[in-house]
C-alpha cells in the first residue's frame, strides 16, 4: 500500500510525477486555502499532508480525533503556519524547504529594492495609462542606490544574499540588526538595536521569520525613526509589518514608499496600500522560479521519503 498524502496546491509537474510513483497522492481542490474543518478530516484520512504557508496547521487540526497524519513536510521555509507545539504533542514531525529558495527570493528583494526606488510600477502605470506627455527634468524622480545604507532586519541566509547582490551590484553599503551579533559579518555593521539600524537606513528591508516574536516589529514608533527619504521592503512576512501604521507612514510622507511581497491577511491587502501611489505591491513571489518552486517540491519530496523510509528527515524542525 502507497502511503496517502495530501498535497495543498498544484507543485510542479516534475515533482508530482515523482510523488506518485511512491505515495497515493490527492490533490486539494481549488486555490482558495484549506480551512480548519478541511484540514481535520484530511488529518484522519492521510498518512502525510503538504501545506503551504496559506493552510494554517492549527492546534486544533493537529488535535483532530482519529489522526493518521504522522509528517507534515511543508512547501516553503517559513513554517509559523503549522503550530509547532502542538505538532509536538501529537507526534507528527514537521520539516520545511529551507536553502533552496534563498537566491530567488534575495532577487525578488533586489527588484523591489530597484522598482521602488526607482518608481518603476509609478512609471509603468502612467505610460499604460497613455499619461506619460513626454521626458522632462523632474518627472517621476526616485533616488540612486549607489552609496546608500541597505539595512536588513535579521541576517540569516536571505538576508547576506541579499546583501552581496546589493553591494557587488549596486554598491551599497551593509548594515543590519539581528538578535545575536553574527561571527561572521561578512563586511556588514551591526546595529545594537532595531531603532538605530531603522535611522541609519536609507532602504530597510526584513529578513525574519514571522510569528508572535516579530509580530509588528515594524509600526509606528519605528517608521518615525526612518529617513523621510528611506524605503521599506518586506519578502519575509506580512506579520512582521504593521499595515495601518505603514499605509499611514506612506501617507504623511513618514517614510518615501514600500516594496511589499507579503501581507498580513494574504491574499487581502489593506485598500490604502492599495491606493498609495508610493507602493510596489507583489503577490508573495518570493520563491516564485520555476527552478525554485521544483527544488521546494524535491526538497519537501526527499524529506517525504526520508520519512517513510523510517530515516531522519533532513530538514526537520518538529
Ligand atoms: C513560499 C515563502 O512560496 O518559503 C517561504 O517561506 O514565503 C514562499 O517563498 C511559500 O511559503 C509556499 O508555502
Amino acid at each position: 500500500m502507497k502511503p496517502r498524502i495530501l498535497i495543498s496546491r498544484r507543485w510542479p509537474d516534475v515533482v508530482e510525477a515523482r510523488l506518485r510513483q511512491r505515495y497515493d497522492v490527492t490533490l486539494n481542490a481549488g486555490d482558495a486555502p484549506m480551512g480548519v474543518e478541511q484540514l481535520r478530516a484530511a488529518m484522519s484520512a492521510y498518512d502525510a499532508l503538504c501545506p503551504t504557508v496559506s493552510d494554517r496547521v492549527t492546534a486544533e487540526v493537529l488535535a483532530a480525533p482519529d489522526a493518521r497524519v504522522k509528517m507534515i513536510a511543508n512547501y516553503g521555509a517559513g513554517y509559523e503556519h503549522i503550530d509547532l507545539a502542538a505538532a509536538r504533542a501529537a507526534g507528527v514531525v514537521v520539516t520545511n524547504t529551507p536553502d533552496v529558495l534563498t537566491d530567488a527570493t534575495a532577487e525578488l528583494a533586489m527588484l523591489l529594492m530597484l522598482m521602488t526606488s526607482r518608481r518603476a510600477a509609478e512609471g509603468e502605470r502612467e505610460l499604460r495609462a497613455g499619461q506619460w506627455t513626454g521626458w522632462r527634468p523632474t518627472h517621476l524622480l526616485g533616488r540612486s542606490m549607489a552609496g546608500k545604507t541597505l539595512g536588513l532586519v535579521g541576517y540569516g541566509r536571505i538576508a547576506r544574499a541579499t546583501a552581496r547582490r546589493a553591494r557587488a551590484a549596486l554598491g551599497m553599503e551593509i548594515a543590519y540588526y539581528s538578535r545575536r551579533r553574527a561571527d561572521d559579518e561578512d563586511g556588514a555593521t551591526y546595529h545594537e538595536t532595531l531603532e538605530s539600524l531603522a535611522a541609519a537606513a536609507d532602504v530597510l528591508s526584513l529578513h525574519t521569520p514571522g510569528g508572535p516574536e516579530t509580530h509588528h516589529l515594524v509600526d509606528a514608533a519605528l517608521l518615525a525613526r526612518m529617513k523621510p527619504t528611506a524605503i521599506l521592503i518586506n519578502t519575509a512576512r506580512g506579520s512582521v509589518v504593521a499595515e495601518a501604521d505603514l499605509a499611514q507612514a506612506l501617507a504623511d510622507g513618514t517614510i518615501a514608499g514600500a516594496g511589499l511581497d507579503v501581507y498580513q491577511g494574504e491574499p487581502k491587502v489593506d485598500p490604502v496600500l492599495l491606493a498609495a501611489p508610493n507602493t510596489v505591491l507583489l503577490p508573495h513571489l518570493g520563491s516564485a522560479t520555476l527552478e525554485t518552486r521544483t527544488a521546494m517540491g524535491m526538497r519537501a519530496a526527499d524529506n517525504l521519503d526520508r520519512f517513510f523510509d523510517g530515516m531522519p528527515p533532513l530538514d526537520r524542525v518538529a
